[in-house]
């Protein structure tokens, strides 16, 4: 995959404003300001960011709890993160969820579902969806290792690939699901064999190595995108962190952490780019610089926007009559204006769902008919 310098760097920034996302949130989490736990995606970097690089305008993803790279790469905004974070009222949901929930629909990324594996059917309807309309954007459903061990996992590897669906699932095999060691949960070598099973390609990679990632999805998605239906890449990485913040993972052996410390995705990442002169010192500082800027000003930026309005509370527990949202497809610049189609007529139109008057009178019509 031909690379310029531009990009390699931007892969660079991406992956290390991911990092400093994460640490600035751990910090918070000790000061006991986060809303929630937090789960981190430290270790993962090359594989979220590497992955998500090979998407382009309209593609769509569901990242799940060690995604923030994904999120980040795919456009989602580090204000909108930390305010998410510290449970805001102008947060993504409002400040209505925990700290992994997050998604920004304007940017094609859906929010995660907490049970693990249950983002990938959903993954299969938006893909089913895209096909439908003959689009030639594609999705990109990653999961980690445990959940492969889970039925919606297999269920929709192979409703995928019945359907020739415009899916690339990225296993993110990272050592282990919560305290389960891998070779506890499989008996395998490679999950990228379980593609086989369900007539898909499927191909392992070193997730730590930002551009033999990229390569390997970037296979993926060609065969996706080309409607040759879904494809799979396992990406081997480590979780160099407890399962959250609250996790001290003694079940780790110290000696495995370190041995994955020593091949930390960034580290690889900048040898590669220094031996090629890419980046200097002073570049480096810049990009360092940049980050920080960043970082700073979306925790500002959250820290100075309101707690959610305690008034509000019971907004959004029913939908709007009628209309679905159509992801992927942006409409106005509030972020919680949706383009919609009416169920009933097949027509599209646009809707504001925050709009107070309409929902409390749809809620009071709601009741009357119970
Ligand atoms: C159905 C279900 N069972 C258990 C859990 C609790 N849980 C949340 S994450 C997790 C481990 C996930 O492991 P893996 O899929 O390997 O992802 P990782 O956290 O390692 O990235 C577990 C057991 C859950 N959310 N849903």
């Amino acid at each position: 995959m031909q690379l310029e310098r531009a990009d390699l760097l931007q892969i660079y920034y991406l992956m290390r404003l991911t990092r400093a996302v994460e640490d600035r949130t751990r910090t918070l989490f000790l000061q006991g300001r986060v809303v929630g736990g937090v789960y981190t995606g430290q270790g993962h970097e090359a594989t979220t960011v590497g992955a998500a690089m090979t998407l382009r305008d309209g593609d769509i993803i569901l990242p799940q709890h060690r995604d923030l790279g994904m999120h980040l790469t795919r456009g989602g905004s580090p204000r909108a993160v930390m305010c998410q974070w510290l449970a805001r009222g102008n947060s993504p949901t409002l400040g209505r969820d925990g700290t992994l929930h997050i998604g920004d629909m304007h940017h094609g990324i859906v929010p995660s579902i907490s049970m693990l594996g249950e983002s990938l059917p959903v993954a299969c309807g938006v893909a089913l969806t895209l096909k439908m309309r003959k689009r030639d954007t594609i999705v990109m459903a990653p999961c980690g290792d445990g959940a492969t061990n889970t039925g919606p996992f297999h269920e929709a590897l192979n409703f995928a690939s019945v359907q020739k669906l415009p899916i690339v699932f990225v296993v993110e095999n990272n050592g282990y699901a919560y305290s389960t060691p891998t070779y506890k949960q499989f008996a395998i070598e490679n999950l990228s064999d379980r593609a086989k099973a369900y007539g898909m390609p499927g191909e392992y990679v070193d997730g730590n190595d930002v551009i033999k990632v990229m390569d390997a999805v970037e296979r993926a998605v060609k065969h996706a995108r080309g409607g040759k239906g879904p494809a799979l890449v396992e990406c081997k990485t480590f979780r160099v962190r407890g399962h959250s913040e609250a996790d001290k993972a003694d079940y780790v052996p110290p000696e495995l952490r370190e041995e994955w410390l020593q091949k930390d995705p960034i580290k690889r990442f900048e040898a590669y780019l220094a031996e090629k002169s890419i980046l200097t010192d002073a570049v480096k500082s810049e990009i360092e610089a940049k980050v920080k800027m960043v970082v700073d000003d979306a925790l500002s930026f959250a820290e100075q926007s309101p707690a959610p309005d305690g008034a509000t509370v019971a907004d959004y527990v029913y939908a709007p009559d009628g209309p679905i949202a159509v992801i992927g497809e942006p409409g106005a610049d509030d972020p919680r204006y949706v383009n919609a189609l009416d169920t009933r007529t097949g027509e599209p139109f646009n809707t504001v769902t925050d709009d107070a008057s309409k929902m409390a009178r749809y809620e009071a019509q709601e009741v009357g008919k119970r």
